[in-house]
């Protein structure tokens, strides 16, 4: 049995250990690409042109040709390979985290990845190929002008292999780019989600309570990106997530940046807090607002451990009946099976994270909760 699965098979019933390994392969992958340039295929071809055009015969003569030609094919090998390799080692799809996973299933598909790094592993083998026969058909040729149509031959067979790959490696850059933006989860720390529609004050929330320091703005999908802080102001700490802004919409409509805000809500969250905007400039009505949880409920959280808190911001800006009366909404919410299965607390809190206000009271609910999720990590600190 390979190793890794071994160890997944034994991490299955020891969720401290699980969230161990699941960080730690976040942390390696991170580490690894960041190693890792993936070079675009007109790169490639503009090194290569580079590197050709320096080189000179060293040796007069019929043989000191044949050597010059040799040289040129290898020069154009060798950069192609080089290049191509480091594409090549981009990490094999099962070799993600969960959520690195489902990031580039949201942004790029997981099928179109996969077959990306194959084409450019099996460019990779043909390019060797074509060097090494080109290589014996010009040594052995009788004549310069002969070795020179082979070095022509196998050099535009090998820049070809390079063109062709050029969607992939776009695939594998873009890939290797959204990856290295998620922030490392590293520590094993316990993670909360913070979501909502757009400007529903997440990054105002997640900025006044942690170390991040998102873009916050008046506009709808300021946020394009998962951003985590970290919350330090509690034993133990934990970490805060950011998450774009998502529309109560049928999923098949939702952008590449809302697939972002539910990749992170699948595979992250230890405790999703759910942010309600009841302000007049809200994006969404409350009703599309509730919609919008019950499926976040329905397809991410009903399944796993995950908990959830729910939040009304900006009650500096609503009017005391106004909130009165969402919260009488809010309890017929409350009370459906499914979401009151997953609440850790009985009235959603009311918050301002413009002002601060309420934010004790969220903290220490997020803390309780946190107790119920990830009780191993309070261990220690009893
Ligand atoms: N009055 C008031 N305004 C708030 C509050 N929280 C956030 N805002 C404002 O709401 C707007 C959106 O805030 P953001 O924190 O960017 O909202 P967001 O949910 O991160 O938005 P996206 O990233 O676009 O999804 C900004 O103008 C904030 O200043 C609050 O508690 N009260
Ligand atoms: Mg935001």
């Amino acid at each position: 049995m390979a190793k890794n699965q071994e160890l997944e098979e034994h991490t299955n019933n020891l969720p401290w250990l699980e969230r161990q390994y699941e960080a730690q392969k976040l942390i390696t992958t991170v580490r690894k690409i960041k190693e890792i340039h993936v070079y675009s295929s007109d790169e490639i071809i503009r090194v290569v042109g580079q590197r050709y055009r320096r080189l000179r015969p060293r040796r007069p003569g019929k043989r000191g040709h044949i050597e010059f030609e040799l040289k040129r094919l290898e020069t154009v090998f060798n950069v192609a390979y080089s290049r191509l390799k480091q594409a090549a080692e981009m990490p094999n799809i099962e070799s993600l985290s969960a959520f690195h996973r489902s990031l580039v299933d949201s942004f790029i598909g997981s099928e179109q990845y996969i077959k990306a790094l194959k084409r450019v592993r099996k460019g990779l083998r043909l390019i060797r190929n074509f060097w090494n026969e080109y290589r014996l058909l010009i040594l052995s040729s009788q004549s310069p002008s002969e070795a020179a149509r082979l070095r022509r031959e196998g050099s535009g067979r090998i820049l070809s292999v390079i063109r062709r790959l050029r969607k992939d490696l776009e695939v594998l850059s873009k890939t290797r780019a959204e990856l290295l933006k998620t922030h490392i989860i590293a520590e094993g720390l316990p993670i909360v989600v913070v979501a909502g529609i757009p400007s529903a004050g997440k990054s105002t929330l997640v900025a006044a309570l942690s170390t991040a320091e998102p873009e916050i703005a008046s506009y709808p999908f300021t946020t394009k990106q998962i951003i985590v802080g970290k919350v330090t102001s509690v034993t133990p700490n934990f970490y805060i997530v950011d998450t774009p802004g998502i529309l109560e919409r049928p999923p098949e409509e939702h952008n590449v940046i809302e697939r972002k805000a539910l990749a992170a809500l699948r595979s992250l969250p230890d405790v999703v807090v759910y942010l309600f905007d009841p302000s007049i400039d809200r994006v969404q009505d409350i009703d599309k607002q509730i919609r919008l949880l019950e499926s976040i409920v329905h397809s991410f959280i009903k399944d796993n451990t995950a908990l959830l808190i729910l939040a009304i911001n900006k009650i500096d800006a609503a009017e005391k009946e106004a909130l009165d009366k969402l919260e009488e909404t809010l309890d017929k919410t409350i009370a459906i099976e499914a979401i009151s299965r997953k609440l850790c607390h009985n009235k959603p809190l009311r918050i301002s994270a413009l002002k601060r206000t309420g934010l004790e009271a969220l903290l220490e609910t997020i803390m309780d909760c946190l107790k119920k999720t990830t009780p191993w990590l309070f261990v220690k600190y009893n």
